[in-house]
């Protein structure tokens, strides 16, 4: 998983770390930091100063509950930032799940499209991922975020999100997405409550396997819901989200050894120490992991 080579985008012999910059006035964990244009520029410009091999830049908040926001707008947070940070010469990833936003950005020069629906919520999406040929991260999804924890329901998590990614890439391959530039993302949180998201985590390696073919794996589990219920205080009150990134940084090392390709955070530098200690660990590893 952490040795795929994506074309456009950063080869190293580590996981990568893509850096997260929501121009939203609402995004679960850091919503309003960064939402004018020139604070979202800044802060890309900032998580590539600091290591991030990629900055993935989001317009729409996918926070539980939140509703849609509409097309122009979408475009209208994202444009100035994809724009500056591709004219500075870093890797961009357009977290989206609207054809015509991600068609804006790749013909601004971003070079990965980050859909957190998998292709479900615009039809258009793959076609437009298969004819500019750039690499794609499919995410699991169920749908909304209005209303995502009533499909939170599974029997076993691990096999059913496999199964449902596995229809996905299918589906994708079958747009035209070139299967070697997949990339697969379990969507923590995404339509699944705290309990459903640690077996998906302990079960990396089967995740990124599908018909015997194995996909580079994306994580994004920073100061996500899950880890605020992991470290709630002893009444059950959720730990705050700036107290979340430690476990973040543990799940990044965990996910590394066991072959993640990225991870994305809203904290970069220790997350790159992470990814670098879990080189470490997997070049001395007695078999490969
Ligand atoms: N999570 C969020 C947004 N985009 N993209 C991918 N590929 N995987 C994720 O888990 C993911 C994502 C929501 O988190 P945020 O509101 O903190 O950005």
């Amino acid at each position: 998983m952490t040795d795929a080579r994506l074309p456009g985008l950063p080869h190293i012999d580590r996981a990568l770390v893509m850096g997260v910059v929501n121009v939203t006035p609402d995004s679960f964990s850091d919503g309003g930091q960064w939402y004018g244009a020139d604070a979202a520029i800044a802060h890309g410009l900032e998580l590539a100063a600091q290591g991030a091999d990629i900055v993935d830049v989001g317009g729409e908040s996918t926070r539980p509950g939140a509703q849609r926001i509409d097309e122009d707008e979408e475009l209208r947070r994202i444009g100035p930032v994809v724009t500056e940070l591709v004219r500075a010469g870093l890797p961009v990833s357009i977290d989206t799940m609207r054809a015509r936003v991600a068609e804006f950005a790749l013909e601004a020069g971003a070079q990965l499209v980050n859909d957190v629906s998998g292709g479900l919520a615009d039809p258009d999406m793959p076609r437009l991922v298969a004819a500019a040929g750039v690499s794609y991260v499919v995410v699991h999804w169920r749908g909304h975020s209005h209303d995502m924890y009533s499909r939170a329901v599974y029997a076993d998590v691990v096999t059913e999100v496999r199964d449902e990614l596995t229809r996905r890439v299918d589906a994708v391959v079958h747009a035209g997405v070139d299967p070697g530039r997949v990339v697969l993302d379990p969507g923590l949180g995404f339509g699944k409550r705290p309990e459903h998201n640690w077996p998906l985590l302990s079960h990396l390696d089967e995740l990124g396997t599908l018909a015997g073919t194995r996909y580079p794996v994306l994580i994004g589990a920073s100061r996500k819901g899950f880890l605020g219920k992991l470290l709630a205080a002893p009444d059950g009150t959720p730990a705050p989200f700036a107290d979340r990134d430690q476990a973040t940084v543990a799940i990044t090392a965990l996910a590394a050894a066991a072959g993640a390709w990225c991870v994305r955070v809203h904290q970069v530098p220790p997350n790159v120490d992470a990814v670098r200690v879990a080189a470490a660990w997997r070049a001395s590893a007695p078999v490969a992991l």
